[in-house]
């Protein structure tokens, strides 16, 4: 398969395709979108394994209140597919992370994760309404949370879907978070680099990242497909990377 063709959707389960394709519709709406650079080596990957084609691509962008956009989309081998979103706000705004993870093996998903993960002590009470509004609750099999995840807040949705339908729930569920915090992003008014709520929620931020680095699932997916070396590098740079506030 060409990569292009991958970048495309071709190939991709219906679910990630269309998740893919709503990130990419609601991204090129925020304010003030700009390409995020990126080592070319890391942006796009391919790689043949045991005579499977591997890719992953990587879309970087930043915009009005959000440091790091960033999509991803994997192949790995014949059967695993995965799409990863991480919309990281600039600490300056009161916003929470909104963040998905969508894993498909051999064609079925199994795990199918999306939140807005506060960073200050709860949502901003708009963002809460507008969100409040969706029932997360309706599907067959709800997975629990690992140990790590006490960075998701109570609203956070984490399922296998059974079926198509529960699906386009998903996919539904997704779009209201996703809708609901670029929509009240455009309102909000940026507090200064170094006023404490900055900092706090900067901090949070860190935790996030620090957490989201215990997922042994993923770093062992890439540690098997490439080394334990280039994992842990391409987790601290691509996927949860939190810089020094400064240079943010
Ligand atoms: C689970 N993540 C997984 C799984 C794999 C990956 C293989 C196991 C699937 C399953 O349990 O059914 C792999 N995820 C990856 C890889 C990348 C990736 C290789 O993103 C990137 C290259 N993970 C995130 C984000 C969230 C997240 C942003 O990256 C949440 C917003 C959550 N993934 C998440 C959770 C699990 C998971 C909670 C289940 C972990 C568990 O059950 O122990």
């Amino acid at each position: 398969m060409l990569l292009s063709s991958f970048i495309n959707g071709k190939g991709l389960h219906p679910l990630l395709d269309s998740t893919a394709d709503l990130i990419r519709i609601n991204r090129a709406k925020v304010s003030d979108l700009g390409i995020l650079e990126l080592d070319p080596e890391l942006t796009s990957i391919y790689k043949k394994v045991d005579g499977d084609d591997l890719f992953i691509i990587n879309e970087l962008h930043q915009a009005r209140g959000f440091r790091k956009l960033h999509l991803e989309l994997a192949r790995i081998g014949s059967s695993l597919q995965i799409l990863h979103c991480v919309f990281f706000p600039d600490p300056r705004y009161d916003l929470p992370i909104f963040g998905v993870d969508i894993v498909s093996i051999s064609n079925k998903v199994s795990a199918a994760i999306v939140d807005l993960s506060p960073v200050s002590a709860s949502l901003p009470e708009q963002l809460q309404r507008s969100i409040n509004l969706i029932n997360i609750k309706n599907f067959t099999t709800v997975r629990k949370i690992p140990e790590w995840g006490n960075i998701f807040s109570d609203n956070v949705c984490f399922i296998k879907p059974e079926n198509t339908c529960e699906e386009k729930e998903f996919l539904k569920i997704v779009e209201t978070y996703l809708m609901s915090l670029l929509s009240f992003s455009e309102s909000t008014l940026p507090d200064s680099f170094d006023s404490p709520i900055t900092i706090e929620r900067y901090k949070r931020q860190q935790f996030y990242c620090l957490q989201q680095k215990r997922n042994d699932k993923t770093r062992n997916v890439l540690a098997k497909t490439f080394s334990p070396e280039w994992a842990d590098r391409y987790i601290d740079i691509v996927l949860f990377e939190c810089l020094p506030l400064s240079v943010n």
